[in-house]
């Protein structure tokens, strides 16, 4: 078959056979294209795989750790088009996030032993679970160089609580949730002694530490309660990855480790480094633990060591209670990952080429028959590797990480030094296919791939190396994230997407549907307390106020203007400002900054933030948004005018400005209130057309509508404003009010107009197939060039031109084959003449002219609407 017939197959299984005949102009087309860009027809596929088009929305979202940049990222499957950055331990400008008080605040609760960190390298973030099973409400992620971790809201992707690490000085295996987000798992990785005291490293094995903190998850509040929050002592092991049992291992945890041989290094004093010891034992140690019996334990004060002001279950209460053990498993082990049933557990080995699949039915037998092959120096019991296991499987070199399918056994291992993706069974115990990546793949992330719920799809594999893909753009190259289709027998390699900002330890994917992200805050909300800002202020209540050397400014932000404009303070004041967003209108947020003083707030629809500096350098310091929010945005400003006190001031008046003559100024005055009778005149149509078409049955029809209100709502305080200063005779003042009434006016209409655009696609009746093919027809052959449907532009309206010929789809037809032959018909004639345009041959074929008549069919019955 050749790659024309096997792509249109492809196309005409996915959107209807008819398209096989509009395709055959477009094959031409695209053969140029791959012609002329050296593509092939599996580029083609892949292209087709992926392309998403304008408008229309992912399937996944991806949230993939934003490595030292310390934020999280997000992007959509399968278009991989990046959709946000979240602040998170980092500063992030645009969304003031580190630039005002209420973020700012979040930001110092990371601030560790004291010192602001404004940097982190986040590795691992974990979506909530419910029954094991994403539940899209909080995503958590953690920072290796300073052990913190951060919840995140997904109701408005915004960090809420950063928590520090009370004993630990790296952490690394974090953060995993247990299966209905009881806990937060957070393994430590450089063992350290717990206090924060001098202890020499010879006394490693004495006094170094590793653990796993159980940071408890309050899901009312939506934070994490240090308080009842545990660490569980082990040995300095090195703890790396974790994952929490599910199902029939609900209750249990695993985390890996790779020092068993406790190796301290010591370059610079001639010993072997760290790599070569650390690496020296056959196998390290797998470490299994009951969090839910632990939990337990730490209730009672009996069972725990208050450390730095934190629980902390001593390694020997863990195991007289039989809540601690250790498996061995192959050299320099990595990923953990348990299946979507809870039996099974696969460990990859770094230095070992076989992934090794534990059997928890079979670890658990062994733990009740108290069958332990030995003790650890700190006595905690050894379980037989050969009797832990379902089997191993040799995948190739450097096996790393897996993520699960719904096919029952299948899994996907990512392999760093083969730079491969492998996909095998982990129960028939075999290797399935291979695929390789562009390089040195890391972790890989499936689509929902670790939870007990696995949608299959796609895979992507986070590259530690791009090399060659890209551009060369100097030393430093972007990471590389590779989407894979999985969906095949074999897999296939569909796009590539470069990301610059830092090394995506791991990502994890949700569907889209199951994130439900609000559109704007309740008027005044402060989104770190979920309550009402003490600054929150509504219109009308815009005020500036002084105590003592502190002013207070209470502003609020709507299209286009800050109030109040001008702020004049003293030399060496406190300034405080709070800021409400007063648009109800989705996606209208205003931005706020101030000249010098390194302030940034990002104010969404109904949010209030706050901002404090200290006013310690005398000037004139504009003040202005930020977002380009409207077409006045820039005039959306205001001065911050700060004086010495000391000093005295000399008028420095002396410019005479022309005034206008009265009549001038009357001329101006007439103009502006016609020009706002006749955009009212323009707003009452909508208003008509949307109530007589029910708009208040379409929720999101009335969500613009009552924005649209909204905005009109205020013309007629203005207006009473405006007529007063006219009646005293203040004609300049009255021609400036009735300015800011046609700005409430054009952005009532903006809005008036989208809903009622909205209003018609919902309301008209339901097109055909060969109506929407039609449509498609219309705009890509380029008929909406020249053609607007219920309008005369550059050529005639086309609603009715079926009635107006005498059998009139015949006439249509042969007019869009043949425009040629009518050009001398005495009423095309007279259209030529009149447009001063002919109508051009489009070349389409029969269907497609065909499908166009259904579509104008559908206008004509819907011409009231447009
Ligand atoms: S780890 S590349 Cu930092 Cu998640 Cu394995
Ligand atoms: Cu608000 Cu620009």
């Amino acid at each position: 078959m050749d790659w024309v017939t096997r792509f249109r197959k492809l196309l005409g299984a996915a959107i209807g056979v008819c398209l096989v005949t509009t395709l055959s102009t477009a094959s031409s087309e695209l053969e140029k294209i791959m012609k002329k860009r050296g593509l092939t027809q599996e580029d083609l596929l892949a292209a087709a795989k992926t392309y998403t088009p304008s408008g229309k929305h992912d399937k996944y979202i991806v949230f993939s750790s934003g490595g030292q940049s310390g934020q999280v990222i997000v992007y959509g499957v399968p278009s991989m088009r990046i959709l946000k950055y979240i602040g998170v331990f980092t500063p992030e400008p645009w969304q003031g996030w580190g630039y005002d008080s209420d973020t700012k605040k979040i930001l110092e609760q990371g601030y560790y032993h004291g010192k602001p960190i404004t940097w982190g390298d986040t590795h691992h973030p974990a979506i909530s679970e419910t029954d094991g099973k994403y539940d899209g409400r909080w995503l958590f992620i953690n920072d290796k160089a300073n052990p913190r971790i951060a919840v995140i809201d997904l109701h408005d992707f915004v960090t809420k609580q950063i928590v520090v690490n009370p004993v630990f000085k790296s952490d690394h295996g974090g953060a995993f949730v247990t299966p209905n987000t009881e806990y937060v798992i957070e393994a430590c990785q450089y063992a350290a002694p717990f206090d924060n005291n001098y202890h020499p490293i010879e006394e490693y094995a004495d006094v170094y530490r590793g653990g796993v903190t159980m940071w408890k998850f309050d899901r009312k509040k939506g934070r994490i309660v240090p308080e009842k929050s545990f660490t569980i002592e082990m040995p300095p092991y090195m703890q790396d990855l974790s994952d929490a049992g599910k199902n029939m291992s609900y209750g249990w945890a695993f985390t890996n480790s790779f020092n068993s041989e406790m190796y301290t290094g010591g370059i610079q004093k001639g010993l072997p480094p760290f790599e070569a010891g650390m690496s020296r034992n056959d196998t390290d140690y797998l470490h299994v633990y009951n969090w839910k019996k632990l939990a337990e334990l730490a209730k009672d004060p009996k069972n725990v060591k208050i450390i730095n002001g934190h629980k902390v279950i001593p390694i020997e209460v863990a195991v007289k209670h039989d809540a601690l053990f250790l498996i061995p498993e192959p050299k320099s082990p990595h990923g953990v990952d348990v299946d979507p049933t809870g039996q099974y557990i696969v460990v990859c080995g770094k230095l070992d080429t076989h992934a090794t699949v534990y059997d928890f039915k079979k670890i658990m037998k062994l733990i009740k028959n108290k069958e332990y092959v030995g003790k650890d120096p700190f006595g905690i019991p050894i379980l037989d590797l050969k009797k832990s296991i379902h089997g191993q499987v040799e995948l190739g070199l450097g096996p790393l990480h897996s993520q699960f399918s719904p096919v029952d056994g299948e899994i996907y291992t990512s392999l760093y030094v083969d730079s491969q993706v492998v996909k095998w069974n982990f129960k028939t115990l075999k290797v399935i296919d291979k695929i390789n990546v562009n390089y040195n793949i890391g972790h890989l992330c499936g689509m929902e791939g670790k939870t007990a719920d696995p949608q299959g799809e796609y895979i992507i594999a986070l590259n530690k190396l791009a090399i060659d893909r890209f551009n060369n753009i100097g030393p430093l190259h972007p990471q590389n994230h590779q989407l894979i289709d999985i969906s095949g027998k074999k897999m296939q390699l569909l796009y590539d997407m470069p990301l610059p900002l830092g090394e995506p330890h791991q990502a994890v994917a949700i569907r889209a549907s199951k994130l439900h992200p609000e559109v704007r805050y309740p008027m005044g909300t402060n989104p770190f307390t979920g309550e009402p800002h003490e600054g929150k202020t509504l219109a009308g209540q815009e005020r500036i106020e002084r105590k003592g050397n502190h002013v207070y400014v209470y502003a609020t932000m709507v299209r286009s203007h800050i109030n109040p404009e001008h702020i004049t303070v003293n030399k060496g004041d406190k300034v405080t400002i709070f800021l409400t967003n007063l648009e109800r209108a989705e996606d209208e947020t205003h931005g706020f900054t101030v000249d010098w003083y390194n302030v940034h707030a990002s104010l969404e629809p109904g949010k209030t933030a706050r901002i404090d500096f200290v006013a310690d350098r005398e000037g004139v310091f504009p003040y202005y948004c930020t977002e380009f929010c409207s077409a006045l945005h820039l005039e959306m400003m205001g001065y911050l005018l700060v004086k010495d006190p000391k000093k005295k001031y000399v008028s420095a008046q002396k410019v005479k400005l022309k005034k206008m003559s009265k009549e001038e100024l009357m001329k101006e005055y007439k103009k502006i209130v016609a020009t706002n009778k006749a955009t009212d005149e323009v707003i009452q149509s909508v208003v008509k057309f949307l109530k007589e078409h029910h708009y208040e049955k379409y929720p999101l029809v009335k969500q613009l509508v009552v924005d649209a209100l909204d905005q009109y709502g205020k013309i007629p305080e203005q207006k009473k404003k405006a007529d007063e200063a006219f009646k005293k005779g203040d004609i300049e003042k009255a021609i400036l009010f009735e300015n800011m009434i046609w700005q409430y006016m054009v952005k009532t209409a903006d809005m008036g107009i989208r809903a009622k655009d909205l209003l018609v696609r919902k309301i008209a009746t339901p097109m055909s197939e060969a109506a929407k093919r039609g449509e498609v027809a219309f705009k890509e052959g380029g008929c909406n060039g020249c053609h607007v449907i219920g309008k005369v532009s550059s050529g005639p309206d086309l609603t009715g031109v079926l009635s107006r010929h005498e059998n009139g789809e015949k006439w249509v037809f042969e007019f869009i084959k043949n425009p040629e032959k009518f050009y001398n018909d005495p009423y095309v004639k007279a259209m030529i003449d009149y447009f001063n345009l002919k109508m051009p041959n489009q070349n389409m074929s029969d269907q497609e002219i065909k499908d166009i008549i259904e579509y104008l069919k559908w206008v004509d019955e819907n011409a009231n609407l447009f």
